[in-house]
């Protein structure tokens, strides 16, 4: 039997180590679904929007190291894909997107469905090539995968239907993908200048990203030695957060803990690892020295002293017999009670439940946090469970979090946590979705009923868009346009096949999130929270102050009584901590 091109593209991915492909099938399509369907090694997962496919291969790559696929057929098929890819390649997961095209002849004359993936698929990609012969297709393929294996993130063949259906002309050459990075260190002249830095510094403080996924051990050694609080960002938390006797929490907007005054009031601030965006919670005042792998993130967010350009866990192990241990602990111990008083300050609407309805979700996540699994793989939708997720979900060794660190997309945590499942049928994975962004992809709630997922989402159901809610409101502006009139969704679970569970009072929290948990089978707990709870950050500037309180008056000139008599009833708790923590 003839042996087409996508018959190759199929024996390839298998060579890669794909196990599945995520899509939505379509004509141009067709050869790549017969491949499929007689090649038998990999599976289709049938999304029902191209975009849950792309963040479902983006969690999957995420998570398991390893390279993942997903597919759409030519025009509004593949466009569907992009979004889930600037996530994944903003994540710098490793995907091979197949974007189907319209037949070769065709292209250039305006042709039904024609659009020209090569130019829109270029901005969320290290590497898209269009596929006009069968000549071509190893190398192209080839080097789709390794850009997106080598340099983490998306590799898109665009692949018209009639070349897919060729013939593959005799192979004259095997080629095989390399995922095994090298280990880099920094130079000699650059870890010299490092522990010269950190012996003639007092008070030494460390802010940690995704970069440290591997070095856990060695940034609490250096800790350790050095007397230093450790930070972290969201993306590094559930690698530094476990085990570290010297965490002092999260900055920026979702932050908490000591981590600003850390970072501010240290004399030498060691980024490791880390490309947080929000520079102005970054300091100035103390000595910066930047460890990063990639060349290109050192000075791009803060000021920088010394860049030095090498993976974190290997410079560490290279460092720690640089430097001098450090016995003085009361930087240190002054940034742990800090630590200690602002985690107890979290701990207002979570140790005293209440019976206020509708509830505050902040003990949702928090009995979340308990009840799960200690392996459990969560993922959190873009908006306040970003804030839930952060503060309230426990990291352990063994758990993840994806979540839409860099693209800040909504409608990610239910299509993560597809990709999740699929990769790793035996773990419990938990979807924290708001009630916004469930809605958003809604339609994949089906496909957690066609490929038997037992995913567990929990939706923080505000009735509105709570996190832009909060952000006009800061600014000084009064919301709009933030309602969300929402169905039962507990009710819309059962639908289809799914066990829904609706918790409206505070009391039955621990019971119903127990009773889905346990579920062998998917299962969605419907949370009716309170839409106007705060998340007041770690670091509150005067003009987001005066931007509430001035929101809050335009609320009462416009007629809105209720609705701020709402909010500081809701925050009370929380107001008063902020202002202690001040
Ligand atoms: C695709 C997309 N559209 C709009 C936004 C802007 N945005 C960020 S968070 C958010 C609200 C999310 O609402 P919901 O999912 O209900 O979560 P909540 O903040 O209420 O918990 C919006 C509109 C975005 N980030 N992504
Ligand atoms: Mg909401």
């Amino acid at each position: 039997m003839a042996h087409r091109v996508a018959d190759q593209l199929l024996s390839r991915l298998v060579d890669a180590g794909v196990e599945r492909i995520y899509g939505v099938v379509g004509d141009s399509l067709n050869p790549v679904t017969d491949a499929l369907r007689l090649n038998g090694k990999i599976k289709w997962i049938h999304v029902r929007n191209e975009e849950t496919g792309a963040f479902a291969a983006g969690a999957e790559a995420q998570l398991s190291g390893k390279l993942a696929a997903c597919a759409g057929s030519c025009g509004p098929g593949n466009l569907h894909l992009i979004n889930g890819l600037f996530d994944a390649h903003r994540s710098n997961a490793p995907v091979l997107a197949i974007a189907s095209h319209i037949p070769t002849s065709e292209i250039g004359t305006g042709y039904f469905q024609e659009t020209h993936p090569e130019i829109l698929f270029k901005e969320c990609s290290h590497y898209c090539e269009l596929i006009s012969n069968p000549q071509q297709f190893e190398r192209v393929l080839h080097i789709a995968m390794q850009s997106a294996v080598g340099r983490g993130g998306v590799g898109v063949i665009v692949l018209p239907g009639d070349v897919a259906g060729k013939e593959l002309p005799a192979e004259t050459s095997s080629r095989t993908l390399t995922g095994r990075r090298p280990t880099v260190r920094p130079g000699e002249k650059e870890l010299a200048q490092l522990a010269e830095m950190i012996n003639s510094a007092k008070k030494v403080a460390f802010f940690c990203g995704f970069g440290c996924a591997d070095a856990h051990d060695e940034v609490i050694a250096l800790a350790e030695k050095l007397k230093a609080p450790v930070g972290h960002t969201y993306r590094g938390k559930m690698f530094v957060e476990y085990d570290n006797p010297f965490d002092v929490g999260m900055s920026g907007l979702l932050g908490y803990g000591a981590a600003y005054r850390a970072t501010h009031e240290c004399d030498l601030l060691l980024l490791l690892g880390t490309d947080f965006p929000y520079d102005k919670f970054l300091p100035t005042k103390p000595k910066i020295a930047q460890v990063d792998i990639r060349v290109d993130h050192l000075g791009r967010r803060s000021k920088m002293d010394l860049p030095v350009w090498g993976d974190v866990g290997e410079t560490i192990r290279a460092l720690l017999p640089m430097v001098a241990a450090k016995t003085d602990r009361s930087f240190l111990d002054a940034m742990l009670a800090k630590q200690k008083e602002a985690v107890r300050g979290l701990g207002v609407y979570v140790n005293h439940i209440g019976k206020r309805t509708p509830m505050h979700p902040e003990p949702v996540a928090a009995a979340l946090s308990e009840i799960a699994a200690p392996d459990a793989i969560f993922t959190a939708d873009t908006g306040m469970c970003n804030v839930w997720s952060s503060r309230y979900i426990r990291s352990t060794k063994d758990r993840r979090l994806v979540a839409s660190f860099s693209h800040g997309t909504m409608a990610n945590a239910l299509a993560h946590s597809i990709g999740a499942q699929c990769c790793y049928p035996g773990r419990q994975v938990i979807a924290m979705c708001g009630d916004g962004g469930l809605a958003m992809l809604m339609g994949d709630l089906l496909t957690l009923t066609q490929h038997d997922l037992p995913i567990k989402v929990v939706v923080f159901n505000n009735s509105a868009l709570g996190m832009v809610k909060l952000e006009m409101e800061v600014a000084g502006l009064p919301d709009y346009q933030t309602d969300n009139k929402n169905p039962n969704f507990a009710k819309l679970a059962e639908a289809i096949g799914i066990m829904g569970v609706r918790i409206e009072n505070p009391a039955d929290v621990s019971s119903g999130l127990k009773k889905a948990l346990q579920h062998s089978g998917p299962a969605l707990v419907d949370v009716v929270t309170d839409p106007n709870a705060l998340s007041l950050p770690s670091h509150i500037a005067p003009e987001m102050m005066v931007g509430m309180a001035l929101a809050m008056g335009k609320l009462v000139l416009g007629g809105h009584i209720d609705e701020v008599l709402d909010t500081i009833e809701t925050n009370i708790r929380h107001t008063g901590a902020a202002l202690e923590s001040i």
